[in-house]
């Protein structure tokens, strides 16, 4: 789109509105059918019915969308956008179904037209466009700001390929392409005329009269492609953009007419390689590039958009602080500080005192994690050949910064507080932190510990800037879309309000006690865990008790979150049950799913130790109904949403201060299962409110962790003196659950003799005494499902519905419509 042209004009709706009929759902699918899918009913494939059907409803989608959109352009109201590098948003056509209301309509159609709707939901491909709990986030608050009626844009890239599909062989990680565009995509629409240049690389030459030019060597266009998400009851319904990278010239008509073909497509190829993955290997240079040019393509399509659309409806650049508000999901859009910068000074020809004020007036930066590797760091080197332009203007930030804090003569550390450090490398949690007006910690211990490691110094600069705003998840998704056993029980005992108003679902904590509700609370979790049940034998083979108690450990697999730990303790109780097989046992399924980085050798070792654990406990006669390990490939968010509601345990269990907060932890308890976990993240907030009898907190907490690295621990006297743990350990090393390779595991067990970082065996005693104690209490029928319902009525304030306000009014400064 060039600099003249304004914001899309916005008319009136073309239809009416539409009825919310069975009926009219009926004739709205058959009409999609023939003249859009151009299938006649009787030869019509079950895709085509999939598509005809997503497609009827997207029409009621479209219609709120146009209102909300023409209501917010009349009204003038301060934007957010949310800059994320993530969003996983899985399926919507059941989100949309829900959320516009048409359940009853679409579950009629369907009838009459002889559709499993079940089934047609499920044909719908799950949208990975992202790794785990910030993408997620970026769903959640993207439902929650529609909900809410906060007019917001989400921005990210349309990767063609999101997360890889992974698959066990031999019970280690594969990876295989994800394509989840392969079949078209019915929820976005294409803006082929919403198109910005990106430049790559080049040099930089000023004029005599204070210009500056960035002679680019490389220019890839950003192409727009619009999603509409709809808030409850379709009261306001925002935009997800996701930018798509574009050859600036569609084919090299030169070269092709030399009979050159495969270089005359070569420069199509590279410009379309920036939106191709989500997070391609970054360990090697190629792939590092490549990931800046990732990160500064959609945030710099995202600013020229936001700009471009402030410009439309206002003359004075100046102003733009009081129209906008800018979130940086992580450091992955931090680039926009200087990129902001660069067109307000270069093209809008500001000073660069007056666009770094602006800038700092715009953005603010919510960071998701205080470990030292996945802070982001950029060789200059690298960065000066990408983006010589930028490297110029943080160098002017760092300088001008530095300079002025100098002056203050403050009691703080300046060299940890610079942003270029050894000259050599950028940090971009400080570029983030400097750029921006707000920072904001994911949960309040997470928060806490940002004032005093990472950002200490900054926090004694700017005692104001640093927020905590704890994380939450929606409501809509995560428990009346996901669970309709439990969504029917509540919808009968306390209404419908607390789908847009979560904390209300506490009205039903007076029916814990209620013998009535209980039983129907636990028939629900039942249907629940027989779901789940055949999914496990579907997807793996496995036949599984529903009586058992459904112990889950759902996430991404990292050796901070410690899924060893839960390995460990799963080989001590088979043991135990091999011992005495005749003693009282409360049967167990052990659920593990999550993926591993691809380069992370690790965490895949660990999915093998899984596997083959899984593998020699499933086979043993003696354990019988006892124990049975689940480990589930491929988890995405369509597999979460039959996992939780299914969940008695839930487990979290990271070494204390290294999870910035958790989202699973939230979902889970709000389908009732008990955590069992550390006081780390957000599972000390969710104490909290469940209470103490209401949760099994374990272990070593954030201070004890930072004490003992700090006098070195020696996890060889805990081992030693630990015969439960040391039989464990020993198990794994001779080969147990590894008969054709006994060495296959001493990688794990040195690391946990020698240095044993995240603290496994230091908690592993407490761990196992915990899950002890879980195995007594779930014998009590009656009082667990107490507990349970506790778990979810006290947990309403985790919604993204509260997070929201949080960020609306001590980050954004704006006002909620609703
Ligand atoms: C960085 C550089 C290069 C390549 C990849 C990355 C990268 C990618 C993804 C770094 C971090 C991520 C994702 C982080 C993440 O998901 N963090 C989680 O965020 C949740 C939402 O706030 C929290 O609940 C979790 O505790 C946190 O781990």
């Amino acid at each position: 789109m060039n600099a003249t042209s304004k914001i899309e004009p916005i008319t009136e709706p073309a239809v009416p509105s539409r009825e919310r009929t069975a009926a009219a759902l009926k004739a709205a699918i058959l009409e999609k059918l023939t003249y859009f899918v151009g299938k006649d009913p009787g030869h019509a494939t079950e895709k085509d019915w999939s598509t005809a059907l997503a497609l009827a409803v997207r029409d009621y989608v479209v219609e709120r969308w146009f209102e909300a959109t023409r209501a917010t352009y009349d009204g003038q109201k301060k934007r957010v956008y949310y800059l994320s590098m993530e969003f996983l948003i899985g399926r919507l056509l059941k989100d949309a179904i829900a959320n516009i209301g048409l359940e009853e309509a679409v579950a009629g159609a369907c009838e009459e037209l002889g559709l499993n709707l079940e089934a047609h939901l499920q044909q719908e491909s799950d949208a990975a466009l992202g790794n785990g709990g910030l993408g997620r986030l970026a769903a959640c608050f993207m439902d929650s700001m529609s909900t809410l009626g906060v007019p917001a844009h989400g921005y990210g890239i349309r990767y063609e390929h999101g997360l890889f599909r992974q698959r066990f062989h031999d019970g280690w990680q594969v990876e295989e392409p994800e394509d989840w565009l392969v079949s078209g995509h019915v929820w976005e629409f294409e803006r082929a005329e919403v198109a910005y240049p990106i430049k790559f690389g080049g040099h930089i030459s000023f004029d005599g009269h204070g210009r500056t030019f960035w002679h680019a060597e490389e220019t890839v266009n950003a192409v727009a492609y619009d999603t509409p998400i709809p808030g409850w009851k379709g009261r306001h319904v925002n935009t997800l953009r996701l930018w798509a990278s574009k050859p600036v010239e569609v084919l090299d008509l030169g070269r092709f007419n030399h009979g050159d073909y495969v270089s005359a497509a070569e420069k199509t190829i590279r410009a379309e390689t920036i939106s191709r993955v989500l997070y391609p290997d970054d360990t090697t240079p190629e792939g590092k590039e490549l990931r800046l040019k990732q990160e500064y393509f959609f945030t710099s399509a995202s600013l020229q958009d936001i700009l471009r659309r402030f410009l439309a409806k206002n003359d004075d650049i100046r102003d733009l602080p009081n129209h906008i508000a800018i979130q940086m999901n992580d450091t992955h859009p931090a680039i926009a500080v200087a990129e902001l910068m660069r067109i307000l000074a270069d093209e809008h020809r500001l000073t660069f005192p007056d666009a770094f004020d602006i800038t700092r007036h715009c953005l603010h930066y919510t960071n998701h994690t205080l470990m030292p590797e996945a802070l982001e760091r950029w060789n200059t080197g690298l960065f000066r050949k990408v983006l010589p332009r930028h490297m110029q203007i943080i160098e002017w930030i760092d300088y001008h910064h530095l300079a002025e804090v100098q002056g203050r003569n403050l009691p703080i550390n300046l060299d940890a507080i610079r942003i270029i450090e050894w000259g050599n490398e950028i940090k971009m949690g400080s570029l983030a932190f400097v750029g921006s007006r707000r920072v904001n910690g994911v949960s309040a211990l997470h928060t806490e510990l940002m004032k005093q490691t990472v950002f200490k110094d900054f926090h004694t600069l700017y005692p104001d800037r640093i927020v905590n705003q704890t994380n939450g998840i929606t409501p809509r998704r995560w428990l009346y879309e996901c669970n309709p056993g439990l969504r029917a029980l509540l919808l009968e005992s306390i209404g419908d309000k607390w789908v847009d108003n979560l904390e209300l679902i506490d009205e039903a904590s007076q029916f814990a006690t209620d013998a009535a509700f209980r039983e129907k609370f636990a028939a629900a979790k039942r249907a629940n865990k027989i779901r789940l049940a055949k999914e496990i034998e579907t997807r793996i083979g496995l036949k599984v008790d529903p009586s058992a108690l459904f112990d889950i450990q759902i996430k991404r697999i990292h050796e901070y979150k410690r899924q060893l730990l839960n390995l460990l303790e799963t080989i001590a109780l088979y043991q135990a049950i091999r011992r005495t097989p005749g003693a009282e046992w409360t049967p167990r399924v052990k659920v593990f799913a999550g993926k591993a980085a691809p380069g992370y050798h690790m965490a895949k070792l660990i999915i093998k130790l899984a596997n083959d654990i899984a593998k020699v406990i499933n086979a043993d006669p003696i354990v019988g109904d006892r124990l049975k390990v689940a480990v589930l490939p491929n988890y995405n968010v369509s597999l979460a949403e039959v996992i939780i509601p299914a969940a008695d345990l839930s487990e979290q269990i990271s070494t204390a201060g290294m999870e910035a907060s958790g989202t699973g932890n939230m979902k889970l308890a709000l389908n009732g299962a008990l955590t069992i976990g550390t006081l780390d993240g957000a599972n000390v907030e969710i104490a909290e409110r469940v209470g103490p009898d209401n949760i099994y907190i374990f272990g070593l907490t954030a201070d004890d962790v930072a004490g003992i690295r700090q006098h070195g621990y020696n996890p060889v006297a805990t081992i030693d003196s630990d015969p439960t743990l040391k039989a464990v350990i020993d198990a794994m090393v001779s080969g147990t659950f590894s008969v054709d390779d006994s060495h296959r595991f001493h990688g794990v067990a040195d690391r946990l003799w020698h240095t044993d970082w995240f603290l496994v065996t230091a908690d592993f005693q407490s761990y196992f005494q915990a899950q002890r104690a879980v195995d007594v209490d779930y014998r009590d029928t009656d009082r667990w499902t107490e507990r349970s319902i506790l778990n979810t009525t006290k947990v309403g304030w985790f919604s993204s519905d509260r997070t929201i306000r949080g960020y609306a009014k001590d980050v954004w400064n704006v006002e909620p419509k609703f």
